[in-house]
C-alpha cells in the first residue's frame, strides 16, 4: 500500500554555510522576478509573464536535493527553477527579452525556457503537458540504466488534467525514477482550491495509483531539500517514482498585472508578513543587517547585469521566423 509521509521541519541537514547559500539563490530568485515586474510594466518584455514570488524556497531546495545530472521539467511560472537549476540569468533575461542570447534563443519566452545542456528540458505553458514528457524522460533513463531522475513541477490545477493522471498512471505501472513535484499554492488563475478540487489532500491523487508521497513545508528551504534528497533515493534505487506535495504560498498575482481583486487583502497581507520563505530563512539564519544588504547589493548587481547583457542582445532575423517549427 502507499504510503503518504508527514515531513516535519528537518533542521540540521545542512550547514549554515549551505543554507546560506540557499538564502542568496532565494534571494537572487526574488530580485529577478522582481526587475522582470518592472521591465514588464515598463514596456519591455513581450508577451505574458508569471512570477512565483513566495515559492523560492521550493526551487532552491528542491534543486539542492538533486543530483547534477537529474532533469527537470516546468511550467508558465518557470523563471525560478531555470535560475535554481543553473542557468545563468543573463541568458534567461535575455530570453524574456526575446534576444537570440536567450537560453532559447528568443523563440520562447518566459513560458517557454529551455536550458537542455543544465538539465532544464523545457518550461510548458500547456498546464499538465510536462508531465508525460516527464514520465518519458524518466523512462528513457531506466531504459538506458543511467543513474538519472527526471523531475515535474506543476500546480494544483495541473492535477485535474487528464494527461496528469496518465503520466502519473504510467510511472507507477513501469516504476521510472520521476519526482512529481506538486507546487500547492491554491490556486488556479483566480479559481481557489475549493472551486476546482473536491478534495484537499492531493497526495491522494497519488496514493490512487499506489505511488509514494510525502508532505512538504515548502516555505521550508530545508524541509523541501531532506525530503527531495529521500525521494530521489526511493527513485532511483528503482522503488518507483515520488510524489512530493508541497504547500506552498503564491504572494502575488497569477501574472503580473493581476489586480486580484478575487482575494482577500486583510489575509493577503498577513501571508505576506509570516509566509515569505526568504524573510523565514533570513530569521533562522540570524542574519545581521549588514550581511543581508552585502547579500542584496550581490544579487541586485547580477541582476542589473542581466538586463544589461539582454538590452545588448540581438534581435532573431525575421526570415528566422520559422526556425524551429516542425510541424
Ligand atoms: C491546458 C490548459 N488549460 C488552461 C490554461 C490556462 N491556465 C494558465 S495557468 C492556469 C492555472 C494553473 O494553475 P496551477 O496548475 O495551480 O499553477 P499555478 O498558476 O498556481 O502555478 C490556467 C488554467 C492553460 N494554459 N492550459
Ligand atoms: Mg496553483
Amino acid at each position: 500500500m502507499a504510503k503518504v509521509e508527514k515531513k516535519a521541519r528537518s533542521e540540521g541537514a545542512l550547514s549554515d554555510e549551505r543554507l546560506r547559500e540557499l538564502f542568496r539563490e532565494m534571494l537572487l530568485i526574488r530580485r529577478f522576478e522582481e526587475k522582470v515586474e518592472e521591465r514588464f510594466r515598463a514596456g519591455e518584455l513581450p508577451g505574458f509573464l508569471h512570477v512565483a514570488i513566495g515559492q523560492e524556497a521550493v526551487a532552491s531546495g528542491v534543486m539542492a536535493g538533486l543530483e547534477p545530472d537529474d532533469t527537470i521539467m516546468s511550467t508558465h511560472r518557470a523563471h525560478g527553477h531555470t535560475l535554481a537549476k543553473g542557468t545563468h540569468p543573463n541568458a534567461i533575461m535575455a530570453e524574456l527579452y526575446g534576444k537570440t542570447e536567450g537560453c532559447s534563443g528568443g523563440f520562447g519566452g518566459s513560458m517557454h525556457l529551455y536550458d537542455v545542456a543544465n538539465g532544464m528540458l523545457g518550461a510548458n505553458a500547456v498546464v499538465g503537458a510536462g508531465l508525460p514528457q516527464v514520465t518519458g524522460t524518466a523512462l528513457a533513463y531506466q531504459f538506458r540504466k543511467e543513474d538519472k531522475v527526471a523531475v515535474a513541477f506543476f500546480g494544483d490545477g495541473a492535477t485535474n488534467t487528464g494527461v496528469f493522471h496518465e503520466a502519473l498512471n504510467l510511472a507507477q505501472l513501469w516504476k521510472v525514477p520521476a519526482l512529481f513535484v506538486l507546487e500547492m499554492n491554491g490556486w488556479a488563475e483566480s479559481t481557489p482550491m475549493s472551486q476546482h478540487l473536491p478534495i484537499t489532500d492531493l497526495s491522494q491523487r497519488a496514493v490512487a495509483f499506489g505511488m509514494h508521497s510525502i508532505d512538504v513545508d515548502g516555505q521550508d528551504v530545508e524541509a523541501v531539500f531532506t525530503a527531495t534528497k529521500e525521494a530521489r533515493e526511493y527513485a532511483a534505487s528503482g522503488k518507483g517514482p515520488v510524489f512530493l506535495n508541497v504547500r506552498t504560498y503564491r504572494l502575488v498575482g497569477h501574472y503580473i498585472g493581476d489586480p486580484q481583486v478575487y482575494r482577500d487583502k486583510d489575509e493577503l497581507n498577513e501571508l505576506r508578513e509570516t509566509k515569505d520563505p526568504i524573510e523565514l530563512l533570513r530569521a533562522r539564519l540570524e542574519l545581521s543587517d549588514d550581511e543581508f544588504e552585502q547579500l542584496d547589493t550581490e544579487v541586485t548587481a547580477i541582476v542589473e547585469e542581466s538586463v544589461a547583457f539582454a538590452k545588448a542582445g540581438t534581435d532573431p532575423a525575421p526570415e528566422d521566423a520559422l526556425k524551429w517549427v516542425y510541424a
